[in-house]
């Protein structure tokens, strides 16, 4: 970074988290050059980010007819050029764990915003990011709060405390959840998110995931992450110290705070766009412990998480496509419970998994998952 300047590779550019990691670098222009976008299926927004950021490399998943200067290169290319200091992990589901491991390799900072990568795949993705000395900057908010908690300090934590809003069916009447629409379920009271996030907020799912994260993130053993409903969600988490000291990181609930952080580590920049919390307003902040029979999905994902081998991996994959079908329509809120249970229920657990293992893994539960759903959806 002889110049100052970070150039940035940005996988999947035009989802939630690209689209708002490109609106913190559009504030500070001189900052950063992207240097690579790379997208799915999003062809039309991708050629506009193209025709705006103008990087000398970039992907899309399926074939278009659009004409750019640019260098098409697959990801795992892309985030291993010499050129570039940042690799930003936007990608939703597997896709991004090829060209994490990839970046990793390559010695580069990886930005961290796709939950599967850690939970799928957390022992090989941190062994690669120790072996290679560098670092994984988590964008999800919650990790970023305990990451600006333990920023200074010598002492292991001795507890995390992960809070939740509780989504839209915090408190909603448990025998109706059945009945819950899409629309209802994409109402978040809080987050705006992308689609699968939103719906895994709602089951606290998403929950689960993140604590997966936290612990391959900070080191730290599953059982002392602890989850507290905060339905205000201006505390992001909180890190208990072992003199009974806690830390909390507050600010105003937008995404786009910790993903400047994370690209902007290690300065603080002041940023005018971003909405600022006014606590002279008398805000009340509420906790209280989370309910584990209103959300069994988030059991299904703790419990996943401490039988660990590919048990993380097919939570992922089964939900995905659980999310998929609700999503369409095709099944109620609560058959994604019971769904990805049953998928969990049929696996059969490998120990210590390679990436190859993970892969087939995620393959096979993606079909047994379709099956066991129209059992499931037929009754
Ligand atoms: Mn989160």
């Amino acid at each position: 970074m002889a110049s100052g300047v970070k150039r940035i590779a940005i996988l999947g550019s035009t989802g939630s988290i690209g689209q708002q990691a490109l609106d913190i670098i559009r504030a500070f222009p001189a900052r950063f050059q992207v240097s690579g976008l790379a997208a799915g299926k999003n062809i039309k927004l991708l050629a506009q980010q193209l025709e705006e950021f103008k990087p000398e490399m970039f992907f899309c998943s399926i074939e278009s007819d659009f004409s750019y200067q640019g260098k098409f290169m697959p990801m795992e290319e892309m985030v291993s050029q010499e050129d570039i200091d940042l690799v930003v992990i936007a990608t939703s589901g597997k896709a991004g764990l090829f060209p994490t491991i990839a970046a990793l390799q390559a010695g580069k900072t990886v930005a961290l915003a796709n939950k599967e990568v850690l939970v799928a795949a957390g022992d090989i993705v941190t062994a690669e990011a120790n072996h290679h000395g560098v670092h994984i900057l988590p964008i999800d908010s919650e990790h970023s709060a305990i990451w600006q908690c333990l920023l200074g300090e010598e002492s292991q934590p001795h507890r995390l405390f992960l809070t939740a809003s509780g989504g839209p069916f915090y408190r909603y009447p448990q025998s109706k959840l059945d009945q819950v629409t899409v629309e209802q379920a994409l109402h978040h009271p809080i987050w705006k998110m992308g689609k699968k996030v939103t719906i895994n907020s709602a089951t606290l799912l998403n929950k689960g995931l993140e604590v997966i994260e936290a612990h391959y993130l900070f080191a730290i053993p599953l059982e002392r992450i602890e989850i507290l409903i905060h339905p205000q969600s201006i505390i992001h988490s909180i890190v208990e110290f072992v003199d009974g000291s806690l830390k909390a990181q507050l600010g105003f609930p937008d995404m786009h705070l910790p993903i400047q952080y994370a690209l902007c580590y290690p300065e603080r920049l002041p940023n005018p766009d971003l909405p600022r919390l006014d606590l002279s307003r008398g805000k009340v902040l509420t906790f209280e412990p989370v309910d584990y029979a209103q959300f069994p999905c988030l059991k299904l994902a703790l419990d996943a998480a401490k039988s660990g081998g590919t048990y993380p991996a097919v939570l992922c994959a089964a939900d995905e496509v659980a999310v998929e079908l609700f999503l369409q329509g095709k099944i109620k809120f609560t058959d994604i419970a019971t769904i990805v249970s049953k998928a969990l229920e049929q696996h059969q657990n490998i120990a210590q998994p390679s990436i190859e293992e993970i892969l087939a893994v995620d393959e096979q539960t993606r079909e047994t998952t379709l099956q066991i759903a129209s059992q499931v959806s037929l009754c």
